[in-house]
């Protein structure tokens, strides 16, 4: 019987896919069924689901092909894949954690575009360019093996701390989601910056940390001036790691935090950075504890020369860890630009070109409420924020405990699923600092004795059982 030129061309297409993708198996998928879901659309701007369903034998790495049916469609950001455009195609590759597709297997991944308005479905969905019809190509035989025995993981991994229930992070629309793809929200702190407060990060602190805060995250604070990196980029590369270790051993995520704080301008820094982050991507890359946050608080430079240095840095880091999620700093002190006079949307129409990316949002909850709790809610439905810093007082990192503001902020954040870490857990002599002054020289960080007010409400917040989703 003649084939049918369609299932020719498919086979031509995977036989070629063999060559062009090795991580694919020689029994590339021979059918396929894919569901579009268009889940929101706004003035010049859309989003959409995909649902991939392998219908063919198991594959351990796909790709996803499909044209835009309107000119005016532009890929902007996609998650759960590596995505490009070129010309009205669109290609979304496997991430690592989830190139594995058995037979009947789904995988769900998306992305937002910008439209002119005409919002209708692609057309040509092809997997590993076989062309997805719905159903299996019938002239391949069924696989003669079993399908494998992974059924989606319904019990909790070995393990209960964050980084073994959780495992590598990855950006899911506008939440951070984990190896469930399941959105998160990790609740930690911040260091103080180690060139002052190094006696602060060691085996008993990170022990209560992990133990008594039972804190989800580490945020590693190294700044680059006032002392820091830029007078030793060895030494601090190394304290940094040694951090990121003590953290992982307790299951904790480390946010490596490129503290840049004045000059304003990251592009200042932009060869320090690349060389830092070329430094502890390299190191770190085979942990799945590691978040990177490429410029703590941008002041008085534009958005556009802050996506200018993220667009540069990022890259340096994908090169050696490519499925790692990046927070970047937002104009205003990490404040979206709403403390220099703007506000969100400069970075939701403008948004960093690269994926498993995340935006930082600040507050000190005494000089900070409602105009940007206001900006925050409208932001979280758009892009995936992250609070990488945050104080219960004012500003200067001062002032009083202001425990009002703290509860509605932090309430906020939980309500959203927006990731913190409260600064600092230090023994500084300012009312920001959770502990006590004196404490880091000693050995016991853990229970109230050694914390301030600030320290108290922070703990009694984060020591709340987590909510991680495994199913
Ligand atoms: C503050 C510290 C303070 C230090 C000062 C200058 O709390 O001890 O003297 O930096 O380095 C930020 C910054 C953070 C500030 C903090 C409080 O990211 O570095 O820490 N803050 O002022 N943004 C808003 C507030």
């Amino acid at each position: 019987m003649k084939r049918p030129l369609a299932a020719l061309l498919a086979g031509a297409a995977a036989a070629f896919a063999l060559v062009a993708l090795p991580l694919t198996d020689a029994s590339a998928a021979t059918g396929c069924r894919v569901d579009y879901t268009p889940t929101g659309q706004w003035s010049g701007g859309f989003q959409s689901d995909v649902r991939i369903t392998n219908l063919g034998s198991p594959i351990t790495g796909w790709s996803l092909g499909f044209d835009f049916a309107d000119a005016g469609q532009h890929l902007s950001q996609g998650w759960n894949a590596t995505w490009s455009q070129a010309g009205s195609k669109v290609t979304a590759t496997s991430a690592d954690w989830n190139a594995s597709l058995g037979t009947n297997a789904s995988v769900s991944i998306g992305f937002t575009g910008t439209s002119t308005g005409a919002n209708p479905v692609p057309a040509g969905f092809t997997l590993n360019g076989v062309a997805c019809t719905g159903t299996t190509d019938p002239t391949t035989p069924p696989p003669t093996t079993p399908p494998p025995t992974t059924p989606p993981p319904t019990t909790p991994p070995a393990g209960t701390t964050p980084v073994a229930i959780n495992g590598r992070l990855h950006v899911c629309g506008v939440n951070l989601c984990n190896q469930y793809d399941k959105p998160v929200q990790l609740r930690g702190v911040s260091t103080h910056g180690l060139q002052w407060f190094g006696d602060c990060y060691k085996a008993a602190s990170l022990d209560a940390l992990a133990n008594d805060w039972k804190a989800d995250l580490l945020r590693v604070s190294m700044y680059v001036q006032e002392g820091g990196y830029e007078t030793d980029p060895a030494g601090f590369t190394n304290q940094v790691n040694n951090i990121v270790d003590l953290a992982a051993a307790r299951g904790m995520y480390a946010l490596i935090d490129f503290h840049t704080l004045t000059p304003g301008d990251p592009n200042y820094n932009l060869e320090r950075a690349k060389t830092f982050f070329a430094a502890v991507s390299a190191r770190n890359a085979g942990k799945n504890n590691v978040l990177y946050e490429i410029a703590n608080e941008p002041n008085g430079v534009s958005w556009a020369s802050i996506k200018g240095y993220a667009e540069q840095v990022i890259p340096v880091i994908r090169a050696n860890d490519p499925g790692s999620v990046v927070v970047v700093g937002t104009r205003g002190w990490s404040s979206l630009g709403v403390s220099e006079g703007g506000n969100e949307t400069e970075v939701i129409n403008n948004p960093v070109n690269a994926q498993n990316v995340m935006y930082t949002f600040h507050f000190y909850a005494a000089s900070h409420g409602d105009a940007y709790r206001d900006a925050v809610r409208r932001a979280a439905a758009r892009i995936p924020l992250f609070v990488t810093e945050f104080g219960t007082v004012d500003y200067t990192g001062s002032g009083p405990f202001d425990q009002a503001s703290s509860t509605t902020w932090l309430d906020l954040l939980d309500s959203l699923k927006i990731s913190y870490a409260n600064w600092t857990f230090s023994d500084a002599g300012e009312s920001s600092a959770a502990l006590l002054p004196g404490t880091c020289a000693g050995s016991n960080f853990s229970g109230t004795d050694i914390l301030t007010a600030s320290g108290k409400f922070i703990r009694s917040r984060i020591m709340t059982p987590d909510n991680f989703p495994t199913s």
